[in-house]
């Protein structure tokens, strides 16, 4: 059996952070599919036996058992060694970026996708009022981005990777990649690494 087992759905890009990092790592992994446009994360047997949250991703690691993708890639970079801080400093800002992912950068962007790109909710106030936050949220990165090529320093660390979770999503959310140059070069960058795969040929779309 592989040594890590992630639970995940191939839409996800919260669970594509995980995959993403198990796979540049070169991680021996598989996918144990989440049927979450089936109501799998709501049901109880999921949320009393895989994550009381009721969210994926889920890494399984022997008797361990983690959730939430900034926990995951840390847990990960300290095991195998990669895309880690070097020193307490680089942690920190590490950790500074992966809390600002998951609170402006990937919550408001994916809640975007998720109803304009795949709900196709049409625009409404709430699809609006998304989209501004996400701008505000890119645009900050993006000016960061142009000073240095990755998030922490001239390399690429768990931070790039929680950040980069649905970059590489083809759905249309109405917002302009042209707007966003380096982003756009920054993205890239991580997928010209070695072992990157993109979200729907890395993860499952249904059971096996
Ligand atoms: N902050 C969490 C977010 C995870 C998350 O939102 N996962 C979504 C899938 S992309 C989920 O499982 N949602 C369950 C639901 O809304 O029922 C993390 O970083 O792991």
């Amino acid at each position: 059996m592989p040594e890590y087992r992630l639970h995940c759905f191939s839409a996800s890009g919260n669970a594509y952070k995980a995959a993403m990092m198990l796979n540049l790592s070169g991680c021996d992994w598989e996918p144990v599919f989440v049927d979450y446009f089936g109501g799998e994360t709501r049901s109880e047997k999921f949320r009393a036996e895989v994550n009381e949250l009721g969210e994926i991703p889920v890494l399984d690691h022997g008797a361990k058992r983690l959730t939430q993708t900034g926990v995951i890639l840390t847990y990960l970079a300290r095991r195998t060694g990669k895309f880690d801080g070097r020193d307490e400093d680089e942690r920190l800002e590490i950790l500074r970026w992966i809390l600002f992912d998951n609170h402006k950068f990937t919550s408001y962007y994916a809640t975007l996708r998720f109803l304009v790109g795949l709900q196709k909710t049409g625009e409404s106030s709430v699809t609006e009022f998304l989209r501004a936050r996400a701008t505000t949220a890119f645009g900050m990165v993006e000016k960061h981005l142009g000073k240095q090529s990755f998030l922490v320093g001239e390399r690429p660390t768990i931070a790039d990777i929680s950040l980069a979770g649905y970059m590489y999503f083809p759905e249309e959310t109405g917002m302009k990649w042209s707007d966003y140059p380096n982003l756009d070069a920054w993205k890239k960058r991580i997928a010209a690494l070695p072992g990157w795969v993109e979200p729907y040929k890395l993860m499952p779309s249904k059971a096996a």
